[in-house]
């Protein structure tokens, strides 16, 4: 056994400019969730001490993509910026096409109209809540044949977001393979709690899916975090670069949609990414509808040239160290202290069991919903309901869908806080779960058609 101490690892980075967060009081916190409906997506940004609400389009730019910010060439057709977003997708994914868009959701858009009919289905690894709406507005159904320990909290099989073959082998025999428009396969998973595929069972899948001549779009939001886990994890990758892991999951996949705002370090961006050349030109008509010319699909030449330095920062072995790090490092402090969370620890938030930890809450009482809301009068931490409420309506029935992991989400923005934001969160945590059983259900009194949960309003039981 090595005697060496254990060495603490830092932050790749220094910080060269700060932004306050305002401090509030037990009362006016409680007067900001009351008028936020008790949904922490209502309440105003000024009013939340530490937001954890998501890393989506919270990161902290470099000083290198700001440079890049004053290299922006805003002409309207043929932009510079376009052409080196262009070189950065082929030379870090290596898709042939980009087509940009000015976020994620968009580029799951014109992907679900292209590629959906009516009556199809579309098998992936665990819902996403605007992907799976999008599957749905083209006509399909969307079917999880994720791995059943994906479910489970408690769980902590290495790759929770492994494909289930039999699952999918079953539905393609079911349904016809020419039901099946494509497999939607997700890196990380993000409902799952931020979990990885595994490289061998990505590649069983794309065997499989060949066999029956069914593409993969892959959903490469949190693509390079994926990778560190299998770096970390998967046997024969430990020498290889997060760069190498990234393009070899990348070319097992023919189409991705990209939200730039979580793995690339912009605030705001994404991009539609293929090798077809007939879907591109198809793609590439289509954005001209929805977003705007094929050279900045709603991006401004700018974003697009933060967003290309943001990709060659993102597979950087010291960052993705470190953004993980921090995420395990609340993680484990929550663990040491009792509280119930997903395990494994994820990649970009930690999400705690809402369940186990209001057990006197049904489901219809919306647990996961009342405890963000109690986290936030707390201590002005502000996180995430994913549960019953984010999971919506089943489009038939009109009854609620209830999904097995009732979560609050607790998403650590890249490069923005400190340790020491760590431990006031985990304290907050702690002092809320103590004092769970106090803590009362709510329901709805406002719920808007699409994805409810960021506009719904509800009230104390
Ligand atoms: C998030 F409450 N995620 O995690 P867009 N795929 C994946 C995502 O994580 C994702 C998108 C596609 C967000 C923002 C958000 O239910 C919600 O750029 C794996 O946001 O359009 C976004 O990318 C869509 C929060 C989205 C939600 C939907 O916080």
């Amino acid at each position: 056994m090595s005697n060496k101490k254990k060495r603490s690892w830092a932050e790749p980075y220094k910080i060269k400019m700060v932004e306050p967060v305002k401090m509030t009081t037990q009362e006016e916190r409680q007067k900001a969730i009351r008028d936020a409906g008790y949904n922490t997506f209502l309440l105003r940004s000024e009013d939340v001490y530490i937001d954890l609400l998501t890393d989506s389009g919270t990161s902290a730019m470099s000083d290198r993509q700001w440079a890049g910010m004053m290299l922006g060439d805003e002409a309207y057709a043929g932009s510079r910026n376009f052409y080196h977003l262009e070189d950065a997708v082929r030379e870090y994914y290596g898709y042939k096409h980009v087509v940009p868009t000015h976020q994620g959701r968009a580029a799951e858009h014109i992907i679900s109209q292209l590629m959906i009919k009516e009556g199809d289905f579309i098998p992936g690894n665990m819902y996403f809540t605007t992907t799976k709406l999008h599957q749905e507005l083209a006509g399909g159904t969307f079917v999880d044949v994720i791995i059943d320990e994906a479910h489970d909290p408690e769980n902590e099989h290495p790759f929770k977001a492994n494909i289930d073959l039999n699952k999918l082998e079953n539905l393609i025999k079911e349904k016809g393979a020419d039901k099946i428009p494509y497999v939607s396969m997700a890196t990380t998973v993000n409902m799952a709690g931020g979990q990885p595929i595994s490289l061998g069972n990505l590649k069983e899948v794309r065997e499989l899916t060949q066999k029956y001549d069914i593409p993969i779009v892959h959903d490469m939001t949190r693509v390079a975090e994926n990778a560190y886990f299998i770096q970390q994890r998967e046997p024969g990758y430990e020498n290889k670069s997060i760069k190498e892991i990234v393009i070899e999951i990348c070319s097992l996949t023919d189409v991705a949609t990209m939200s730039s705002k979580k793995d690339a370090l912009v605030n705001i961006g994404g991009f539609l990414a293929l090798n077809d050349d007939e879907l591109f030109d198809k793609a590439r008509n289509m954005v001209v509808i929805y977003e705007g010319l094929h050279t900045y699909g709603g991006m401004a030449g700018r974003d697009m040239e933060a967003l290309s330095i943001g990709i060659s920062e993102s597979v950087d072995y010291d960052h993705i160290r470190a953004r993980v790090g921090q995420v395990q490092y609340l993680g484990e402090k929550l663990i040491e202290m009792g509280v119930p969370i997903v395990k494994p620890i994820g990649s970009h938030g930690i999400f705690l069991n809402a369940k186990k930890i209001l057990p006197h809450l049904s489901q219809d009482q919306l647990p996961a919903q009342s405890l963000a809301a109690a986290l936030y009068l707390d201590s002005g931490v502000r996180a995430m309901e994913r549960g019953v409420v984010s999971a919506g309506r089943n489009p038939e029935t009109g009854e609620h869908n209830y999904p097995k992991l009732e979560l609050v989400r607790l998403t650590i923005p890249r490069r923005v806080y400190t340790q020491a934001h760590m431990d006031v969160v985990a304290e907050s945590v702690e002092a809320v779960y103590r004092n769970a059983n106090e803590i009362k259900g709510l329901k709805f009194v406002y719920e808007p058609e699409y994805l409810r949960f960021f506009q719904s309003r509800f009230e104390v039981l």
